[in-house]
């Protein structure tokens, strides 16, 4: 008998991507450690169906009893957004989770392993992890990077937190050669707020251009991510004075509790949406939105290819 495949795809998955129709993937640590309860199930819950009404099929995944998943279903999504015993897993937890039958879910870069094994080329998230302050002495630099670095997908994210050091973030993608287009702009976002205080140097103005570029890096044979940054909505984005002032206070107390490795982002994020009474919890769930809308847009652009 041969072993079982070691990633499980649902049919819907499987034959959408069999039959060259666009697929979004969607990450989970979102839902079970970047978003409180319920949000983080009706926002996991509305990004799919979004995808569906705009005729695109979404993947939702992450890992359940031990085994990665492309294409949850909407109980599993329930159920991993409502436990308290769910794992937040990256790459390298990956085996352990396999092997220890553990659920949870999956961050950026396990979630674009993921889904280029299952076939999907196109994934959105929120933000996306990248170097933390500090990083000069604590190294804490997210997985999420080096992940991209060698997975050909193209990740829509509203750039990155500024939680983090922004500039050093772009320096390593840059290093890393991941591909970093703005759309309909120059400046990279800071997820929260429309401008981080970066510029990008490249970008693109249509779904379309943006399908091109990954057709022209799929050409070339480059196995690195392309990264498409779209700044979250003007009437959307956060305050600039209450981001400032919640951000600083996040990091103060991250430092006091002496909060460290994969707890760093979920700490810094439940702080910010309790001390901004919801408000940034109201932007990240607009943005979320947003980049899974403009994730099927560009994988619907891509699918039409040689139609
Ligand atoms: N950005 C968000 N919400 C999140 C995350 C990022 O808006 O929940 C998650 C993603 O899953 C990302 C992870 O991959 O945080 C990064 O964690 P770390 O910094 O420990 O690599
Ligand atoms: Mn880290």
């Amino acid at each position: 008998m041969p072993a079982a495949p070691a990633v499980a795809v649902s049919d819907d998955v499987r034959e959408a991507v069999a039959a060259g129709r666009p697929v979004v993937a969607l990450e989970t640590t979102i839902i079970t450690h970047g978003l409180p309860r319920p949000r983080n199930v009706t926002t996991a819950l509305d990004a799919e169906q979004l995808l569906r009404d705009a005729g695109v099929v979404p993947a939702t995944i992450g890992v359940v009893g031990g085994r990665p998943t492309v294409g949850l279903t909407g109980e599993e999504i329930e159920r991993l957004g409502s436990t308290d015993a769910v794992h937040k897993i990256g790459t390298r937890d990956l085996p352990v989770a396999m092997a220890q039958g553990w659920s949870g879910g999956t961050t950026v870069a396990a979630t674009a392993l993921l889904a280029h094994r299952a076939g999907v080329g196109v994934f959105a998230t929120g933000g996306l992890g990248g170097v933390h302050r500090g990083a000069a002495t604590t190294f804490d630099e997210s997985a999420d990077l080096v992940a991209l670095a060698g997975l050909p997908v193209l990740v829509v994210s509203a750039g990155v937190k500024s939680i983090l050091d922004v500039g050093a973030t772009l320096e390593r993608l840059e290093t890393l050669g991941v591909t970093v287009l703005g759309y309909r702009t120059a400046v990279f976002p800071g997820f929260y707020v429309r401008d981080s205080g970066f510029g990008v140097t490249d970008r693109v103005e249509t779904p379309a251009e943006a399908a091109a570029v990954v057709r022209a890096r799929d050409a070339l044979g480059l196995r690195s991510a392309v990264l498409l940054a779209n700044p979250v909505d003007a009437a959307e984005e956060l305050d600039d004075e209450v981001h400032r002032a919640v951000l600083d206070g996040a990091l103060a107390d991250a430092e006091t509790h002496g909060v460290r490795g994969k707890d760093t982002t979920p700490h810094l994020l439940d702080h910010l949406h309790r001390a901004s009474e919801g408000r940034s919890l109201e932007v990240n769930v607009a943005l979320y939105r947003a980049n899974v809308a403009l994730g099927g847009e560009v994988a619907r652009s891509l699918a039409f290819v040689g139609e």
